[in-house]
């Protein structure tokens, strides 16, 4: 799979390109990144990007040369996409991370100031997509949540761990919680079930605390998710409150729900 990342800011990139999965994945040669200097395709003597708007106000626009010139210089494959991150374009999911990773070469392009000529968006621009609600100072880092999220889901990124591709979020769920050692830490216990070897006890215990999460934080996310006839019984039981929070934990009470860590 291959990125294109149109920029004035390549340098933004660098970190994130180095490190963690992402890096692994770029040096292992399954993700291919080219980061363009949007800079590079100004022909004038001061390699200008941005100019006055036309009508006048506030800010700058990018001007429409230097970008189609950059997306003119790359090597287009059969299934490319041109992406401009925009906060006007359709907001980013799994699902979309999901039908971008099925395409070969994804362009992306990053705004700044008040925005790109609108002509590049007329006859260079596939899809817009936002990665919020929220005003962020331009594209990059939305170039950058979505790269994340499409290249976890390629084939090999991950390494050992595709496990990561079928945990609860990709069913809509919440994730159950997660303990490692110490056994008592700040002095509250690892719930017995986790300790129990009971694998199937376990199995029902993680379903319910998911499902306990996503009714308490994101009920949203139940009407989309994909639930079992298993999954509706033990919600039902959530909802008349017949299992309390703190059903195969002693120590763990409700009341932890908002408290913070304590540092020591
Ligand atoms: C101050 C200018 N804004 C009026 C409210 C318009 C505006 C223009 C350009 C707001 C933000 C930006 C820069 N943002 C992005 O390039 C961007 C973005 C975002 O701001 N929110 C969520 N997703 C994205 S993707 C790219």
């Amino acid at each position: 799979m291959k990125f294109e990342i149109l920029t004035i800011f390549p340098e933004m990139f660098s970190p994130y390109l180095r490190e963690g999965v992402f890096g692994r994945a770029v040096n292992s040669g399954i993700v291919d990144i080219r980061i363009i200097n949007i800079r590079d395709f100004a022909r004038d003597s001061h390699k200008t990007t941005d100019d006055r708007p036309y009508g006048g106000g506030d800010g700058m626009v990018m001007k429409p040369e230097p970008i189609c010139r950059a997306l003119d210089s790359i090597e287009r494959e059969k299934r490319s996409l041109v992406i401009f991150l925009s906060p006007q374009g359709r907001r980013f999911d799994q699902a979309s991370a999901w039908e971008l990773s099925e395409w070969e070469q994804i362009i992306l392009i990053c705004g700044r100031y008040e925005g790109i000529d609108e002509r590049i968006r007329l006859h260079c621009i596939d899809r817009e997509i936002s990665i919020g609600d929220y005003v962020l100072s331009g594209g990059e880092l939305g170039a950058m949540v979505v790269m994340d999220a499409v290249s976890r889901l390629i084939p090999g990124v991950l390494g050992g761990e595709t496990s990561n591709l079928y945990d609860s979020f990709e069913e809509g769920l919440l994730e159950y919680p997660h303990y490692t050692r110490p056994r008592i830490f700040n002095g509250t216990e690892v719930p017995d079930v986790l300790l129990s070897g009971d694998h199937e006890k376990i199995r029902i215990w993680r379903r319910t605390e998911s499902l306990r999460k996503t009714l308490e934080k994101r009920p949203d996310l139940l009407k989309r998710a994909n639930l079992s006839q298993e999954d509706d019984r033990i919600l039902n039981r959530l909802k008349k409150g017949t299992w309390g929070s703190d059903a195969g934990n002693k120590e763990s009470g409700s009341e932890n729900k908002e408290r913070g860590c304590t540092v020591f």
